[in-house]
């Protein structure tokens, strides 16, 4: 018989901005090819190279396709598991998570995901639904942008910012803290032609990346000073006399303050405090004083660091300044999440459905949460799209929480992960292709509706269909918790705009109401309470943040007492190949990405007597991890770097860089602090290569 091939629309599930929409080609039941939509206005068409191997993930002889329960040690990895059938397995999760409750109340269950798939179906409404009707700890989701929705929520009234199309438009582009070509991949061919109209582009990052590398100017300040740098661009801009002062006084609040407190801020003050030539600030401060429209494209770097609100706080506040975002492609833009209109909060506790209040656990401080910071404790933890034994800070605390023998552990996986060695049950889920999703961006403006595509491998499920088995399981009889995908698609849809028959018909639609190259704060409408724009923000102070836009220093970097024993700033950013910890084990990713690598400048290699190739041991006083040396004048003296997100299980020492990195909230909105962090590096003895 001939081969029966079709082609079926669907999205990108991961957690990045750009949100592809894709075409799967399936051939009699298997996914067979996988290539970007060129219709699709934001994404065009070609994919990045992670995920032109996407289905390398998807057909991999390393799927999950069978419920597994241990029978062996936590930590020993795959031996110590036995497949189970799903009604065994099930009745284990149950027991489990029935003798906590029973112990110590619904609240020593701990849910913990987060957007290994950013699908809303797949991740924001079943499991959460059901977590929250049983009373369980609800998880403060801070991992990775709490800091810049706190900022943005305070100065903007939400996370929104100039429409990203409309970048073409600027005549200055300002990439601030953001790695576009490793990150935010098809928002670079709208810089490059805004460039090719005759936009500066200049890249804000202490490491040279490629996205520097390939910008008309790079300028790299120390980690963590980023708020220091704005006042002080600020400050040029108002002795220029380029303050737009008729638009500052409509359109926001707190100017007068602010352009006080600029009176401490010379450009001479902030060149020092970054670690920056005076006139590379001067120069940089009279381009943005004298070009309109300037597009300040600012990523998530910048807010891993200990005074991370005051720094998004610092950067946004630069636009309100110039007036930018009077002109379409002016303005500051951090993630559009603020413009979409979903709101899963709404599915995840359905008004008649009861819900009883519980106390919240910052994802962030998992570690201290496992390791006696919760009180009643923490004795089930249930992981679903999240993989926190290689993604989350304090690693060695962490691992040492998930080996607690009285701690229960439920992992929903796709594939065996290192926090998959800990668990007493291993779920099989589904991936995207198999599965009925809905999806917004925090890059564009775009919805897109996921259709499953060809059937899951194996016995395995998709999460939602897990939890309502769960349910069950606890004999949990609630009518909600028994509604099927495309139900929960459509409860997420009501209120939003978008019609789930349009979504099903189209794939994607605009999602906004923003239109394509439009200034949607030009005449502000910002979304406060007044509209206007938040330069002073009262409600702060209870927070103990400065209620005036402002610096707060990094913590670990900046502390001299720690230089002392800790000598090297570390910063542990996005790499290209990998997503996070999703693709570190497939060994076509793996190829591309190569071992973990510390990247020292010429001069600390030197000092320490390393070259390329050395095996290092990186650590401080919360643990190590072992990396190969590359010797990197992409960075400065003083300035060590790592990519995050390797796998514990699969490099040499067993821990990754998550083990030097900390539990230490940002000044707003609780989020990690990655990329504040010190250590010291040496050669690995012998015997250390694990
Ligand atoms: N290929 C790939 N793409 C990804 C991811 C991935 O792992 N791989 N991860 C996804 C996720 S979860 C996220 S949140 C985003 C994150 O993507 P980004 O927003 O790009 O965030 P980071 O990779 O943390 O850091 C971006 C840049 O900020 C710089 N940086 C660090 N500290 C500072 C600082 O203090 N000041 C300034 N000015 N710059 C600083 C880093 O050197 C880095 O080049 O990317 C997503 N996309
Ligand atoms: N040192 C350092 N650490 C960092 C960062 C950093 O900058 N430096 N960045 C942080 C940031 S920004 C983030 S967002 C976090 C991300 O950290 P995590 O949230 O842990 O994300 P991933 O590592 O991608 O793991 C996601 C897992 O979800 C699984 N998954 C995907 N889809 C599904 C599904 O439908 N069902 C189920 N059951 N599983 C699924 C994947 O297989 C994968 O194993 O990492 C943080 N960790
Ligand atoms: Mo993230």
């Amino acid at each position: 018989m001939a081969p029966t091939t079709t082609v079926h629309p669907g999205a990108c599930p991961l957690d990045c901005p750009d949100t592809c929409v894709w075409q799967l080609t399936v051939t009699d039941g298997r996914a067979v090819a996988l290539r970007g939509d060129k219709d699709h206005p934001f994404t065009r068409g070609a994919l990045c190279g992670k995920v032109n191997r996407y289905l390398d993930a998807v057909n991999g002889p390393d799927r999950l396709t069978e419920p597994l329960v241990r029978v062996g040690p936590k930590g020993a990895g795959p031996v110590a598991y036995r497949p189970a059938s799903w009604d065994e397995a099930l009745d284990r999760v149950a027991v489990g998570l029935r003798a906590g409750i029973d112990r110590h109340g619904p609240q020593s269950i701990l849910p913990y995901y987060f957007a290994g798939t950013m699908g809303f179906v797949q991740g924001w409404t079943m499991g959460p639904r059901l977590f929250a009707h049983l009373g369980a700890s609800r998880l403060r989701t801070t991992i990775c942008t709490a800091a810049a929705r706190a900022a943005l929520g305070s100065l903007y009234g939400g996370s929104v910012g100039f429409e990203p199309e409309s970048i073409v438009d600027a005549k200055l582009i300002v990439l601030w803290g953001a790695n576009l070509l490793s990150t935010n991949l098809h928002h670079w061919p709208f810089v490059r032609e805004a460039q090719a109209r005759g936009a500066y582009v200049v890249t804000i990052d202490p490491l040279r990346t490629d996205t520097a590398a390939r910008s008309d100017e790079h300028v790299a300040p120390l980690p963590g000073t980023d708020a220091a740098l704005a006042l002080g661009l600020m400050r040029h801009v108002r002795d220029l006399g380029a303050a737009d002062r008729e638009w500052l006084a409509a359109h926001t609040v707190g100017w007068a303050r602010l352009e006080a407190r600029l009176d401490e801020w010379p450009v001479e003050r902030a060149a020092a405090e970054c670690g920056l030539d005076v006139d590379v600030v001067r120069r940089l401060g009279e381009r943005i004083a004298t070009t309109r429209p300037t597009a300040i494209r600012v990523g998530l770097g910048v807010q891993r660091h200990a005074g991370a609100g005051q720094a998004i706080r610092a950067i946004c506040a630069l636009p309100l300044l110039t007036g930018d975002f009077r002109h379409p492609g002016g303005g500051a833009l951090c993630t559009t999440s603020g413009h979409h209109t979903i709101d899963p909060g709404r599915v995840i506790t359905p008004p008649d459905m009861p819900a009883p209040p519980a106390r919240s656990i910052n994802m962030s401080r998992l570690a201290a949460a496992l390791s006696g910071e919760a009180d009643p404790p923490v004795t089930s933890l249930v992981v679903f799209n999240a993989n926190p034994a290689a993604t989350a800070p304090d690693q060695t605390r962490v691992l040492a929480g998930l080996r607690r023998a009285d701690l229960f552990t439920v992992v929903l996986e796709q594939r065996w992960t290192d926090t998959c060695d800990y668990a007493d049950v291993v779920l099989p889920a589904t991936m995207q292709p198999e599965h009925l999703d809905l999806q917004t961006s925090y890059g564009h403006h775009y919805a897109t509706l996921n259709l499953p595509a060809v059937s899951p491998p194996g016995q395995s499920l998709p999460n939602t269909e897990i939890f309502r088995r769960i349910a069950a399981a606890l004999g949990l009889d609630h009518p909600r918790l028994r509604d099927s995908d495309e139900e929960l698609a459509r409860q997420l849809l009501d209120g939003s705009g978008i019609s789930y028959e349009e979504l099903a018909k189209s794939t994607y639609v605009r999602a906004t109401g923003v239109e394509v190259g439009s200034a949607p704060y030009a005449a502000g409408g910002f979304p406060t309470r007044d509209g206007r724009a938040r330069l002073y923000d009262p409600q702060l102070t209870a927070q103990g943040v400065d209620p005036l836009v402002g610096y707060t220093p990094p913590a670990e970097a900046a502390d001299p007492q720690l230089a002392r024993r800790f000598p090297l700033a570390l910063i542990s950013p996005a790499g290209r190949f990998f997503m996070n910890s999703t693709f570190a084990s497939l060994p076509w990713h793996r190829d591309r990405t190569g071992p973990p690598r510390i990247h020292l400048h010429p001069d600390d290699a030197a000092a320490r007597r390393l070259t390329d190739g050395d095996l290092a041991r990186v650590h401080n006083d919360r643990g190590a991890f072992l990396a190969t040396v590359a010797v990197d004048d992409a960075t400065r003296p003083g300035l060590a770097f790592t990519y995050k997100a390797y796998w514990a299980r699969l490099s040499p020492g067993g821990s990754t860089v998550n083990a030097v990195t900390g539990v230490r909230d940002t000044d707003l909105g609780g989020g990690p602090t990655f990329h504040d962090t010190r250590v010291q590096v040496e050669a690995a003895g012998p015997g250390q290569s694990g």
